[in-house]
């Protein structure tokens, strides 16, 4: 009795393992790695893995990047969120700042203004660890200094691309948005505080004063004074824009 309960207890665990098919002709290694447990070997990996969302904070109180350098691995998403003002974020050559890059990165001009409650973004997918120069095409922004380094080969390049920028006599525009997502966050959800509203006189959103002579010359000037005229159509822009983010 004994025996016989054994015996049909082996026989259904034998028809519960894979059986290779004798009339196939596949020989049985073939099923020794379904045996395997290949999470076990994954799961220390996946953190130095994992894909980061860095933020950089565009403009504000100042008309600057917010780190002006970040490393970033391949994967990995530059978030940018455009704080007061109304910049863009346009990739240049290492040796000329404020013109654009023939192919490169455009973010369009993104604009805040006092109370609004969602922030313009846009996310740059990284897809390379070689430094990527970026700039911003408003007025004279980028103459200012403007200007910040992904992934720079040290800081000096950073110290030195800002500086050549502030050498330059000219900020060209950039055209077409490419080579990322333009979105929107909550105010809530942004790495930032904006700037202080400002009184009824002042012109809202930009900081006159900023503006100087540096090297911009006065149309460059001019164009960062226009910021409060087309705030609904930017932002509307921007909200429609919304896709993935
Ligand atoms: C922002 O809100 C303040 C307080 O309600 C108001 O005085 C100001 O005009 C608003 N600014 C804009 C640009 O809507
Ligand atoms: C800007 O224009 C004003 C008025 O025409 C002039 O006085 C000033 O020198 C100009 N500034 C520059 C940098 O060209
Ligand atoms: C932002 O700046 C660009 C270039 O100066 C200008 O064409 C655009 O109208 C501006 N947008 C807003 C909302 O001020
Ligand atoms: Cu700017």
């Amino acid at each position: 009795m004994r025996f016989f309960q054994l015996s049909v207890l082996l026989a259904a665990s034998a028809g519960a393992l894979p059986q290779p098919e004798v009339g196939s002709g596949i020989p049985s290694e073939a099923f020794q790695p379904r045996a395997k447990q290949p999470f076990t070997a994954r799961t220390d990996d996946v953190g130095a893995l994992a894909n980061k969302i860095i933020a950089v904070i565009v403009g504000g109180a100042q008309d600057y990047y917010i780190p002006n350098m970040v490393q970033a691995d391949v994967g990995d998403v530059v978030q940018f969120q455009f704080s007061n003002g109304n910049h863009t974020v346009t990739q240049s050559e290492e040796a000329s700042p404020c013109s654009p890059l023939t192919g490169g990165v455009h973010s369009g001009h993104i604009p805040y203004v006092d109370n609004q409650t969602e922030v313009g973004t846009f996310n740059l997918p990284v897809t390379s660890t070689d430094p990527m120069f970026i700039y911003c095409a408003t007025g004279p922004h980028c103459v200012e200094g403007q200007v910040m380094v992904i992934n720079p080969a040290s800081e000096d390049q950073v110290v030195n691309y800002a500086k050549t920028a502030q050498s330059q006599t000219e900020s060209i525009d950039g055209t077409a948005i490419i080579g990322g997502t333009v979105g929107t966050i909550p105010l809530e959800a942004a790495a930032f505080v904006p700037a202080a509203a400002e009184e009824e006189a002042a012109p809202p959103g930009e900081d006159p004063a900023a503006g100087g002579d540096a090297a911009g010359g006065n149309e460059t000037v001019v164009l960062s004074g226009t910021v409060t005229e087309t705030v609904t159509v930017a932002t509307a822009t921007a909200a429609a824009a919304v896709p993935t983010a």
